[in-house]
C-alpha cells in the first residue's frame, strides 16, 4: 500500500499564516472605525517612545490617539506615554522579540475604540523580525537615529523595503557623532527609491511638524 504524500509546511510559515489571518481581522476593524493604525519599528533607544511622547503632546485636544506598546517586561514606556494619553495598553511579550497580530487583537479589547481615530503601536525594539509580522496597521514607520551610525539602513533592508516612512531621529546630535546623512540616504535609496525620509529630533522638536503633517495625511 502506498503512503499518502505529505508536504510539511515549516512551522514558521504556519505561524505567519495564522498571524496574517488575525492581522486581516484587525485591519478590517480599523478600517470600519476609521482608525489610522501605525506600526512603529526601530532599535532599542532610537527614540520610539520619545517621538510618541512629543506626538501625543502635540495632539492634545486635536486628535483621539491610543497607544499599544510592546516590551519584554517593564511598564516603563507605557507609564511615560500614559502621562499624555488616557488610552495606553502595555503588552508584555516575555521573551518575544516582536509583536504579533493576536496580541494586538487582545489589547484592543482594553481600549474604547469609539474614542480613537489614530492608533500607534510601538513595537519591541528590534529592526528585524517585527518587520515580518503584519499587525493590521495601515502604515509602517521605521525609526533610525544618528547615534546608531549611517550604515544601518543597508544592514536592515527588510525594514527599509517595507516602511511607508523613515524617521531619522536625534538630528540635534548630528554635530557630535560621525554620521554622514548622504551615506544614510544613498543606502535607503538603493533599497527603496520612493520612501519619504524625515529628519527630526524628539528632544528639540525640530521636524516634528512634518511628522505630524504626514500623520494627518494618513488614510485608513
Ligand atoms: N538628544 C536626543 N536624545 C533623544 C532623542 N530622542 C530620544 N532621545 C533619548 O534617547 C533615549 C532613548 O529614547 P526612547 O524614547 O526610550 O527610545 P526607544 O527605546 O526607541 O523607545 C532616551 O534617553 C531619550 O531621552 C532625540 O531626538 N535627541
Ligand atoms: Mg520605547
Ligand atoms: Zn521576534
Amino acid at each position: 500500500m502506498t503512503q499518502p504524500r505529505t508536504v510539511r509546511v515549516p512551522i514558521s510559515e504556519r505561524v505567519l499564516e495564522i498571524n496574517d489571518d488575525i492581522a486581516t481581522q484587525n485591519r478590517a476593524r480599523f478600517t470600519d472605525r476609521g482608525i489610522f493604525a501605525v506600526d512603529i519599528i526601530g532599535a532599542p533607544g532610537s527614540g520610539k517612545t520619545a517621538i510618541l511622547e512629543a506626538t501625543l503632546r502635540a495632539f492634545a485636544g486635536r486628535r483621539k490617539p491610543a497607544v499599544l506598546v510592546g516590551d519584554l517586561t517593564t511598564r516603563r514606556d507605557g507609564d511615560r506615554l500614559a502621562r499624555y494619553c488616557d488610552q495606553v495598553v502595555q503588552i508584555s511579550t516575555g521573551q518575544g522579540c516582536h509583536l504579533e497580530a493576536g496580541q494586538i487583537r487582545d489589547a484592543l479589547a482594553q481600549l474604547d475604540l469609539a474614542a480613537v481615530d489614530i492608533l500607534f503601536i510601538e513595537n519591541v525594539g528590534n529592526l528585524i523580525c517585527p518587520v515580518g509580522f503584519d499587525l493590521g496597521q495601515a502604515a509602517k514607520v521605521g525609526i533610525f537615529s544618528t547615534t546608531e551610525g549611517d550604515d544601518k539602513p543597508g544592514k536592515h533592508p527588510y525594514l527599509v523595503n517595507e516602511a511607508d516612512l523613515l524617521l531619522l531621529n536625534k538630528i540635534d546630535l548630528m554635530p557630535y557623532v560621525s554620521f554622514d546623512r548622504s551615506n544614510f540616504e544613498a543606502d535607503v535609496r538603493l533599497l527603496n527609491p520612493a520612501v519619504p525620509i524625515l529628519g527630526l529630533s524628539a528632544t528639540t522638536g525640530e521636524g516634528i511638524d512634518e511628522w505630524l503633517a504626514w500623520l494627518e495625511r494618513g488614510t485608513v
